[in-house]
């Protein structure tokens, strides 16, 4: 089954929101298959952004991602990367629809919330970062009543 990295930001965690982005992807059927709060260290919020290392605005997205705890996560479900995507909505929440995490609980790009894998392949490279000591393999007993 698929698996994404969902990171609630900074900002999230400070403002409360934590309960209420995990019941969202929780009600949607999705799996919690991994959860940590962790405080991020520099280089590697260097190394979780890196593919962006060019771009103006890096060095103030590294000192936001690092300005306090943020709370990793491992999601698993059917297309669970490209509907998180869907659920978190557009990366300048000015853009979000209403209804999106973003949507709903942000104005400014560089505090927009939370972050999402955006393929199948970087959510790999992502959980293998976040996660060195794996996740947890559990099934949940839901499965019949998700998943026809
Ligand atoms: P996303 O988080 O939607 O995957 P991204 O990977 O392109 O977006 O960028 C990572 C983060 O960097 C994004 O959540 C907010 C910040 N960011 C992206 N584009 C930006 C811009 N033009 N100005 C300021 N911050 C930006
Ligand atoms: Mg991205």
């Amino acid at each position: 089954m698929e698996q994404t990295f969902i990171m609630i930001k900074p900002d999230g965690v400070q403002r409360g929101l934590v309960g209420e982005i995990i019941a969202r992807f929780e009600k949607k059927g999705f799996t919690l298959k991994g959860l940590k709060l962790v405080s991020v260290e520099r280089s590697f919020a260097e190394k979780h952004y890196a593919d962006l290392s060019a771009k103006p605005f890096f060095n103030g997205l590294v000192e936001y991602i690092i300005s306090g705890p943020v709370i990793a996560m491992v999601w698993e479900g059917k297309k669970v990367v490209l509907t998180g995507r869907k659920i978190i909505g557009a990366t300048n929440p000015a853009d979000s629809a209403p209804g999106t995490i973003r949507g709903d609980f942000a104005i400014d790009i560089g505090r927009n919330v939370i972050h999402g894998s955006d393929s199948v392949e970087s959510a790999r490279k992502e959980i293998a970062l976040w996660f060195p000591e794996g996740v947890v393999g559990w099934q949940t007993s839901l499965q019949p009543w998700i998943y026809e």
